[in-house]
């Protein structure tokens, strides 16, 4: 199935009047307060977030997974709904791939059928937390870590031949997550663990091509219970400075225990100019990888704050982190799930971008906190979804993705198209 421009042309014609009535009362007031709104919805345009090849399907959790239905069966269809997405909201993209679960078998063809889509390749996903049928050693006891030489040698090749998959589709990033741990108190030996981490990422590092960057991704517990090797943003950052110019810390929002102050983390690590990569979702008591900003939007919008403040800061030399969506959908529709997600990263963006930071900035400088607090909650309390509409209006995307997709009741002609019992292939 693919969205044609007439369909899209005609809903924006219903809801044209509308978006311009509210779209102009807040510019004129923003461009009052001495915001530039044309330079704000240019770069809401420009935002775009990648799509992991493993959020299209109904995911699940240990105790079961209620699949959907007209689910991708396979990689062309993935890269075909992340094209509906992107048809509807322009700001989609890019996918990121997860080998082996979508090993690419003509690289050409998937790579010119995802620019039929104008979709690029993001961030490469290795994967050294399952075994798979036809390799010769277990990660049950981990991988890159593992305390046998020949199993963490079969996870540095793999991770080796990920890149090359990588290359070959155009990606420039490679993301490493471990899941590499102990459940029990003296299991593992912690400085021989890290220490072997070390090593194995250095031997990958050592064939990463010049113009690509390493993702290092922390999580501080799941699956394992006692201990993680790359536990938290302190170990992975200490790993990314030793691998590199090229390594980077990897933040995904759901990594992280309750309470903890994200946004302060961000901030420590654009000064170092070594944020490369953030994963997007939202949880209330651990990885519950649910839709960004539905639980707890002030926090994404205190995290968005320090991102384009570090984006806009010309002293550092942080690159623009590769943006992406990590989140299982277990009870709403895959695809309605990533148009919110998206959307609320978008919102969270643009209050970001109204905040007055010079006065802010004074603010902070005085100690004066009422007055800071006030800057910035009323930011956050601007109804700033008129600039989105507006800048999708002008990339040729829907003014409302959602009331579109269920318009053009989507997902019935995919179930017609693939089926009931099409289950997506990977997680
Ligand atoms: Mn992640």
């Amino acid at each position: 199935m693919k969205i044609e421009k007439y369909q899209i042309d005609q809903h924006n014609y219903l809801y044209e009047k509308q978006h311009e009535r509210k779209f102009n009362f807040l510019a004129e007031t923003l461009e009052q307060e001495g915001i530039n709104v044309n330079t704000i919805v240019t770069k809401l345009a420009d935002l775009q977030i990648a799509i992991p090849s493993w959020a299209l399907g109904t995911g699940g959790t240990r105790f079961g997974r209620f699949s959907g239905a007209g689910e991708p069966r396979s990689l062309e269809e993935k890269i075909e709904d992340i094209g509906l997405l992107h048809a509807l909201n322009r700001s989609s993209g890019a996918i990121s791939l997860h080998i082996p679960w979508d090993i690419p078998e003509n690289t050409d063809a998937i790579k010119s059928l995802a620019s039929s889509y104008d979709i690029v390749f993001d961030a490469v996903n290795s994967n050294t937390f399952q075994d798979q049928k036809t390799q010769n050693y277990s990660y049950k006891f981990g991988s890159l870590s593992h305390s046998q030489k020949e199993v963490r040698q079969q996870a540095v090749n793999h991770n080796i031949e990920v890149i090359k998959y990588g290359e070959m589709l155009g990606s420039k990033a490679l993301t490493v997550w471990l899941s590499d741990g102990s459940c029990f108190p003296a299991q593992q030996n912690f400085k021989k663990a890290l220490q072997r981490t070390l090593d194995s990422l250095q031997e990958i590092y050592a064939c990463l091509p010049t113009d690509w960057q390493i993702f290092i991704e922390y999580k501080p517990y799941e699956p394992n219970f006692y201990s993680t090797v790359i536990q938290d943003w302190g170990t992975s950052f200490l790993l990314a400075n030793k691998l590199g110019h090229q390594a980077y810390t990897l933040v995904d929002l759901g990594h992280h225990l309750p309470n903890t102050n994200i946004e302060q983390i961000v901030a420590t690590l654009m000064m170092e100019g070594k944020l490369g990569g953030f994963h997007f979702n939202d949880s209330k008591y651990g990885d519950d990888d649910l839709t960004v900003g539905s639980i707890k939007p002030y926090q994404l919008f205190l995290i968005f704050n320090e991102l384009v403040e570090g984006m806009e800061d010309k002293n550092t030399q942080n690159p623009v982190p590769a943006w992406m969506i990590d989140a299982s959908h277990n009870v709403k529709d895959p695809l309605e799930d990533l148009l919110q997600s998206v959307e609320a990263i978008k919102i969270a963006y643009a209050q970001a971008l109204i905040i007055n930071r010079e006065m802010l900035w004074e603010a902070q400088d005085n100690n004066d906190a009422v007055k800071a607090q006030e800057i910035v909650q009323s930011a956050f309390r601007t109804d700033v979804r008129p600039l989105l509409a507006e800048a999708r209006k002008r990339s040729s995307a829907a003014l409302s993705p959602l009331d579109l997709f269920r318009k053009l009741e989507v997902r019935k002609r995919l179930v017609t198209e693939r089926g009931k019992l099409a289950i997506a292939t990977g997680l």
